[in-house]
């Protein structure tokens, strides 16, 4: 198969969950990593993230209201892998399939992933509002799930970094309700404790290497 970006560049970084890691995701819901992919990776990852949200047909604005006008304030891709295989044999893929089979406590080998790509535009923009993943989910399935959310930059709080409330996924789905278009699909938790939130930047300077 043609890979339109080539392979990933090749790296032998292993990383993996330390136990204090696994306690602390079981007790709080998150955990901040790191490293799980080399600065090389990024840079490759980065051109793609511009090729998919620039050329894509797979990029859809959750949340928009049908005719807006104005430029898109929160581009979503999911899957951009079926577009580019090539995300597959990522690094971050590698590790973090590592890190989500000992945190879950199922085999690596029972996992399946699926990419999501997000662009929060450098302007005053549509942030994501609090919400719990599993409010997106389909209520037949039995879902055992975890995200592992990779910035291509520094970011600070005001950059956009995630924030969670810890403990909040051993409490209750929420009630969440639309925000915006219905069709726009983006839901919000109106009952989120935000006070509790914890936030997670992330930057270059502070991070192992
Ligand atoms: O990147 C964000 O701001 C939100 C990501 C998120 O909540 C998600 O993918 O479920």
């Amino acid at each position: 198969m043609g890979y339109r970006f080539g392979a990933p560049p090749e790296s032998d970084l292993d990383v993996h969950p330390s136990e204090d890691d696994v306690a602390f995701f079981r007790e709080n819901g998150y955990l901040v990593v790191e490293r799980l992919t080399t600065d090389e990776e990024l840079a490759w990852l980065t051109k793609v993230f511009h090729a998919v949200m620039d050329e894509g047909g797979r990029v859809f604005e959750p949340g928009r209201e049908q005719g807006a006008a104005g430029p898109s304030q929160l581009d979503q891709s999911i899957a951009p892998e079926i577009e580019y295989p090539e995300l597959l044999l990522t690094t971050y893929r590698r590790n973090g399939m590592r890190f989500a089979a000992a945190l879950l406590e199922v085999p690596e080998a029972d996992l399946v992933t699926w990419a999501h790509m997000i662009r929060k535009p450098a302007r005053v923009s549509r942030v994501a509002p609090w919400h719990q993943d599993e409010a997106y989910w389909q209520p037949e399935l039995d879902y055992h799930a975890v995200g592992a959310w990779l910035p291509l930059h520094d970011v600070t709080v005001e950059r956009g970094a995630m924030q969670f409330i810890p403990g909040s996924h051993r409490g209750p789905l929420l009630p969440h309700e639309h925000l915006g278009d219905p069709a726009g699909n983006l839901l919000v938790a109106p009952e989120a404790d935000a006070a509790k939130a914890v936030p997670c930047p992330l930057l270059s300077s502070t991070l192992g290497s």
